[in-house]
């Protein structure tokens, strides 16, 4: 056992904090390498073409081929490999070429992969067109910041305080012993530095010795800097001593967590007798009126596109959502001190929040009637890797009531109606170091989206002399005690939305009803003041920007091209579940970096190239490309293809409950049909066999 955590203990990385590592399989072999395969073998045309699918096992190997016959450079290290998207009219225009089934003249939209690579300390754009097997774009990027980290990379700099002699001589002082010491790196955020930093990590290191759950047991104090482009420690830190929390209670194992206690929960069985009624085909889905495509990107993960909603009033698909996904995720430590401060993490522009999405295991993420899909994505040598079962659909019962009504009110009759609640649940679980992000886009009948987010997996602790609350006094210690010698850093989780609406056509409009409270001038009755709605259209980009939680507002992406037969203008909803914004001030670094939070709600001008929340190249940013420097250009945003922006909040203190392992907390939001449908869509909807 204790060998082998020492192979683990060299080959553990960021986003290897999943179920594989605890079966000793280093993070990088659950990767299925794929062969060489002539490009002959790749150039057969494609099932199911959509130009909007994830770039496939052998257009990602299609990829590797062309770079290494095409690009001279030995080293070049791949840090993100996706698809270059097609221009939204040419996706259109073959979407409705192809359902109007006049083949002949539609274009079919190219295949390109777009590809950020580094090579000789240099970070170059590259554009592949897959279907002429040639390089169309080759740039070097000069601006700030830096590329997604490789997995490898991340092991190879998690390694090297193994053999650095101080790193062993602190490790002896401690009276530790090296074998179960195991480390992660963690990026280093920027604070006003103006002379362009190296490409660094600070490794932070752990204690497994009688249990996996490492994160639970920091080896406090030291912190070591690691060069990533000549893979050398250039810094070396170790400042304090305080014990290394017990391993006693940290195993969170079935096996480990002994007694079991048993609370009588009878098994449960996800049964359709005549099986799910959702269809895939290719990449798209269809379920009930709903109808969208689903890909998988290194970086974003999960992406939803296209959905539409059928109307059978009017008899047709109507759009609701071009694009969706999650954009970047946001989550600064509250804690000052040398070991923390720089623990300011934008998780997915820095660890690749698709390249972090973990294997999910069926029955326990996902119900017995799920279907599965698979993710591709690249090694930094190119080589293809796939992760099995990333992605998980099904349909959820949960026992909730669409619509109801019980009428008591009419004499010598009873009439009761009720609709159960069927949705469609699309799922990827991102595990970026010790946090897990479960991930939910919740399709339902009544045309609402609803999107959750759950937050599980293990708390980042700090090591501490503290055995009880009472001998903090007077002092800052960052958190709460949680543990003898733990304490759990206070924290944030900022998760910004990408949502491109398309509300039944892409020309729409931001709206804002705020609901105001009104005096009342009638003297005649005895009512003082009622709310009314005053409704604001935005503009620009800077009417658009909202904080959440001081009024009472209603907000609506609405097509002002299309009205209901009443006279409404159709539109959709976003309702917040529980809005948080920033506490950081806005000149502090982190939060310049994570400006995007700075409101709940943005909507800019649809731009294919503006994707990222926290900026293209977020590793080491400056805060100088990213939603908040995108809007500051103030474009008009009214009747035109326009992005909404939701950033959903976690402020974190955490609680003993946390330890040694979260229960999930959840927040999201609904997008929800408002004036889009003539009337209850549901209405007509036969309910489901019994
Ligand atoms: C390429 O990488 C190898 C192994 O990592 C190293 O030995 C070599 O010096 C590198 N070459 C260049 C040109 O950086
Ligand atoms: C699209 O966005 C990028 C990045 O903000 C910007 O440089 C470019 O000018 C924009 N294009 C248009 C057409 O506005
Ligand atoms: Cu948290």
């Amino acid at each position: 056992m204790k060998h082998d955590f020492t192979t683990l203990a060299v080959k553990a990385s960021i986003c290897s904090g999943r179920e594989d590592k605890l079966t000793m399989v280093p993070c990088f072999t659950i990767f299925t390498i794929i062969f060489l395969l002539p490009l002959s073998a790749i150039a057969s045309p494609q099932q199911n073409y959509h130009p909007l699918n994830s770039l496939s096992l052998f257009e990602l190997q299609r990829v590797q081929t062309i770079l290494k016959a095409q690009i001279p450079h030995k080293n070049l290290s791949l840090h993100y490999v996706g698809l270059d998207e097609s221009n939204k009219p040419l996706v259109l225009s073959w979407l409705s070429s192809r359902s109007s089934s006049s083949s002949s003249s539609s274009t079919v939209p190219p295949r390109l992969a777009y590809i950020i690579a580094r090579a000789d300390g240099r970070t170059r754009e590259i554009t592949v067109d897959l279907s002429a097997n040639s390089i169309t774009s080759n740039k070097i990027y000069h601006g700030h910041g830096y590329p997604i980290l490789s997995i490898q990379e991340q092991e190879a700099a998690n390694s090297l305080p193994q053999t650095y002699a101080p790193f062993i001589a602190s490790v002896q002082k401690r009276g530790l012993k090296l074998e179960h010491v195991l480390c992660e790196s963690s990026t280093v955020g920027w604070y006003g530095e103006t002379r362009e930093n190296k490409r660094v990590v600070k490794v932070v290191c752990y204690y497994l010795d009688g249990t996996v759950n490492f994160f639970m047991r920091p080896i406090e104090g030291i912190v070591v800097t690691v060069d990533l482009d000549v893979m050398k420690i250039v810094g070396y830190l170790d400042r304090m001593r305080v014990p290394v929390p017990k391993s006693e209670g940290t195993d969170y194992r079935e096996s480990n967590t002994r007694p079991l206690y048993d609370s009588h929960i009878n098994g449960f069985r996800m049964f359709q007798p005549d099986g799910p009624s959702f269809s895939i085909d290719g990449q798209e889905v269809r379920w009930a009126d709903w109808k969208f495509h689903v890909s998988f990107d290194m970086r974003a993960g999960l992406i939803i596109s296209l959905a539409t909603v059928y109307d059978h009033e009017k008899g047709e698909h109507r759009s609701v959502m071009y694009r969706g996904f999650v954009s970047e995720v946001f989550v600064p430590y509250m804690d000052l001190s040398e070991g923390w401060y720089f623990r300011t993490f934008l998780d997915s522009g820095e660890y690749g929040f698709g390249l972090c999405a973990v294997e999910l295991q069926p029955l326990r993420d996902c119900p017995e009637n799920a279907k599965f899909m698979d993710g591709y994505f690249t090694n930094q040598d190119g080589t293809p890797g796939k992760q099995k079962n990333v992605i998980c659909i099904f349909e959820r019962y949960a026992g909730n009531v669409m619509w109801r009504h019980t009428e008591t009110g009419i004499a010598g009759e009873k009439i009761r109606e009720v609709r159960p609640e069927v949705s469609l649940v699309v799922r990827m679980v991102s595990a970026v170091g010790n946090y897990d992000y479960i991930i939910d886009w919740e399709f339902k009948q009544t045309g609402i989206i609803e999107v959750n987010v759950g937050l599980s997996g293990i708390l980042e602790v700090r090591g501490s002399a503290y055995t009880h609350k009472d001998q903090i006094q007077n002092t800052e210690a960052y958190g709460t005690l949680l543990a003898e010698n733990t304490i759990g850093s206070r924290h944030d989780h900022f998760l910004s939305f990408y949502l491109d609406l398309d509300v039944d056509g892409h020309t729409n409009s931001f709206v804002k009803n705020t609901l105001k409270t009104t005096r009342a001038s009638n003297m005649v009755l005895p009512r003082k003041s009622y709310w009314t709605v005053v409704r604001e259209t935005a503009e620009k980009e800077s009417d658009a920007r909202i904080q959440l939680g001081s009024s009472a507002a209603e907000l609506l992406i609405v097509n002002p091209s299309k009205k209901t037969k009443m006279g409404n203008e159709v539109g959709y909803r976003l309702i917040p579940r529980s809005p948080a914004g920033p506490l950081l001030s806005d000149n502090d670094y982190p939060q310049i970096r994570g400006a995007f939070t700075k409101y709940n709600v943005w909507v800019t001008p649809y731009n294919k190239s503006e994707k990222w929340a926290g900026g293209q190249f977020a590793d080491q940013n400056r805060g100088d490309d990213g939603l908040a420097v995108w809007s500051l250009r103030n474009r008009k945003i009214e009747k035109k293809d326009i992005v909404l922006w939701y950033t959903v909040g976690f402020h974190h203190v955490p609680c003993q409950e946390d330890f040694p392992v979260m229960p999930t907390l959840s927040n999201g939001f609904e997008l929800r049909p408002s004036n889009f449908f003539e009337y209850n869509p549901v209405l007509k909807t036969k309910p489901p066999k019994q």
